[in-house]
């Protein structure tokens, strides 16, 4: 029986639930390393709860909203990746294989300060080969205006015109759009305000969101101006969202179903 490399936690491959567990525990060493805040357990339990309805797997229409954020991406003049405590513990590796391909900086924006939790993220990011890191310095922080929480304090992101959010909140998502930025969010929970506020919303695991971004990164740096201007244009996000949620609707009609056959034996 192999086991997985977390510190304190021996968890057999075999186990039903080894992927979901493996990624617990990278949020629990995050914690202790204070690269993840206290509150981003809570917020990762309630990312699974959400990942648990859409069926823990890419959606078609996360897949077009992926594709339609590459787009987005790619033709932007100043697009800019923000990284909280979560989305650094979860997936360091696959961020800064993103942000080279793309060429875009990765930049460090949290909810919660906390001395030490930047200088933990930095580590963790130029660990995993990141070359270009915004937000390290507290000095070089400009504030965003309309927004009282940490996360006003940002470097690049306020000249950026394109600002990607992976696990946001609300706030900030309300503010940067009142700023005119176009904002692709990345959020398990299709009708929270990020996701209603943001111009692309996908609606999938970070985990899952930044291997497929990289693999169609790949393929879109091929494409035309004029081809990826066609993907932007022919995507809804309001209407993506609706055929999301009623993708949802359909799993757990399944789900329901399913069990059901359970309990009756
Ligand atoms: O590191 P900090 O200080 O910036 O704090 C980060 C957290 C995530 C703690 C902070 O931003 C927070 O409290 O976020 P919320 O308001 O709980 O929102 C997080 C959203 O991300 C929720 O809608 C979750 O469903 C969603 N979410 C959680 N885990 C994932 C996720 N979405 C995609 N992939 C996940 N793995």
């Amino acid at each position: 029986m192999s086991l997985n490399e977390n510190k304190n936690h021996n968890v057999p491959e075999s186990h039903p639930r080894y992927s979901s567990l493996k990624y617990r525990h990278k949020i629990i060493e995050g914690m202790k390393n204070l690269v993840v805040a206290e509150a981003g357990l809570i917020a990762h339990g309630r990312g699974e709860c959400f990942d648990y309805i859409i069926g823990e797997k890419t959606t078609k229409t996360a897949k077009n909203a992926i594709k339609a954020a590459l787009a987005v991406l790619l033709t932007a003049e100043r697009p800019v990746i923000s990284v909280n405590g979560n989305v650094a513990a979860l997936v360091p590796n696959e961020l800064v294989v993103l942000s080279k391909i793309l060429n875009i900086p990765l930049e460090i924006n949290l909810f919660y300060a906390k001395k030490g939790r930047i200088e933990a993220i930095t580590e963790v990011l130029k660990n995993a080969g990141a070359t270009n890191i915004k937000g390290t310095n507290e000095d070089a922080m400009t504030e965003l205006s309309g927004l009282e929480s940490n996360r006003r304090k940002v470097n690049f992101i306020a000249k950026a015109d394109v600002v990607m959010v992976p696990l946001e909140d609300g706030d900030r998502t309300e503010a940067l759009k009142k700023l005119n930025k176009i904002v692709i969010a990345i959020d398990l929970n299709p009708i929270s305000r990020t996701a209603l506020w943001a111009d692309i919303t996908i609606v999938d695991n970070i985990i899952r969101v930044i291997p497929e971004m990289i693999e169609t990164a790949n393929k879109f740096k091929k494409l035309s101006t004029n081809e990826l201007n066609q993907i932007i244009n022919n995507f809804d996000n309001k209407l993506n969202i609706q055929k999301t949620l009623d993708l949802i609707i359909e799993h757990i009609t399944k789900q329901k179903e399913e069990a059901f056959k359970i309990l009756e034996g």
